[in-house]
């Protein structure tokens, strides 16, 4: 991921954009409990060197209980009625082929899965390495939290780094049940596009997750994700994207430019002329081969969106994002 806030560019033709209605992913395994359980028994919060508490307070995605459990809030009766009908809406899972190499999988991760990931998202967010608020050199700070996985991604320089400049700590591992979850996607997207410039199956090893947690206000303005490496690229070997929590107004092209970029307005599956993709809970986005150095960003957040379950389960900040996109460096 480059620098989103550089100046405007370019502008970004109408995208081939085909709606595959009739392609029904196979429901993804779902995750075990181990990485779950595995995260639970860690402690929250770490102490550094000196036995104080880490400088940076790390950030809870879920809502807190003064206790340092997660409190069961009630949500409104509009954030019920919502959610109800997106968890509905998740039954009509398609595929839909956005560019050639670009695809959205609706509605491809279960309830129960996306549940898992929050709590695991959670706990691990919570340790070291977990989510912080990522700053550019030149200070401007992304409207966003970050952990990343695997590797660590430097805002500063656009590098992938063994550890965080800022404090030392070491990425977390990415749990191999959120891989079992890629590959699978992966293969049910192969029908439908090129995902990287070889023919599958090609080898992909993601060892890398960047995973940014949107409040309301959370924006990513649109950018191309170029810090992986040379031969990654050039293979053009895929980013694939889980969207858990409230829908986001996805922005996609060949430029910068905001007033120029697709927008294509896809809830449950329509293709609208408006041009604007609504990622919701559960849908999984991969952009490689052709589409790889696509610029993407978000444009907004739409509180109250998430599944209801998904909120009462986990207790997932609403408003409240989780975006965790994998790559191999
Ligand atoms: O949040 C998203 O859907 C996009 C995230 C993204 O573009 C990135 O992490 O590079």
């Amino acid at each position: 991921m480059e620098n989103p806030h550089s100046p405007s560019q370019n502008s970004i033709d109408g995208g081939h954009r085909t709606s595959l209605t009739n392609h029904h992913p196979v429901t993804p395994s779902t995750l075990s409990s181990s990485s779950v359980d595995a995260v639970e028994n860690k402690k929250s919060m770490k102490k550094d060197d000196c036995g104080s508490e880490a400088k940076t307070k790390p950030f809870d995605i879920c809502t807190p209980k003064p206790s340092g459990g997660v409190s069961v809030l009630k949500p409104s009766l509009f954030a019920v009625n919502r959610g109800k009908r997106n968890e509905m809406k998740q039954s009509s899972k398609e595929i839909v082929l956005l560019r050639p190499g670009m695809v959205l999988l609706k509605g491809y991760i279960s309830i129960t899965d996306q549940v898992k990931i929050v709590k695991v998202c959670r706990e691990l967010g919570l340790g070291d390495g977990g989510f912080y608020q990522p700053d550019y050199d030149d200070k401007t700070t992304l409207h966003l939290k970050m952990m990343c996985l695997g590797k660590n991604w430097d805002p500063q320089t656009n590098k992938y780094v063994d550890q965080r400049p800022s404090d030392g700590s070491v990425p977390p591992k990415i749990p191999p049940e959120f891989l079992t979850l890629v590959h699978s996607a992966l293969e049910d997207s192969h029908s439908v596009t090129r995902l990287s410039n070889s023919k599958p199956p090609f080898t992909f090893l993601p060892d890398i997750c960047i995973v940014n947690f949107y409040s309301q206000k959370g924006r990513l303005g649109l950018h191309q994700d170029k810090a992986e490496s040379k031969p990654s690229l050039s293979a053009g070997l895929p980013v694939v994207s889980f969207s858990i929590g409230n829908s986001a107004e996805f922005l996609y092209g060949d430029g910068r430019d905001v007033d120029k970029a697709n927008k294509v307005v896809l809830e449950s599956g329509d293709v609208d002329k408006a041009n604007k993709v609504v990622l919701e809970s559960g849908d999984v986005l991969i952009f490689g081969g052709k589409a790889r150095n696509v610029f993407h960003g978000v444009s907004a957040i739409k509180p109250d969106s998430s599944p209801i379950s998904l909120i009462t389960d986990t207790n997932l900040r609403n408003p409240g994002r989780l975006n965790l996109t994998f790559r191999q460096y």
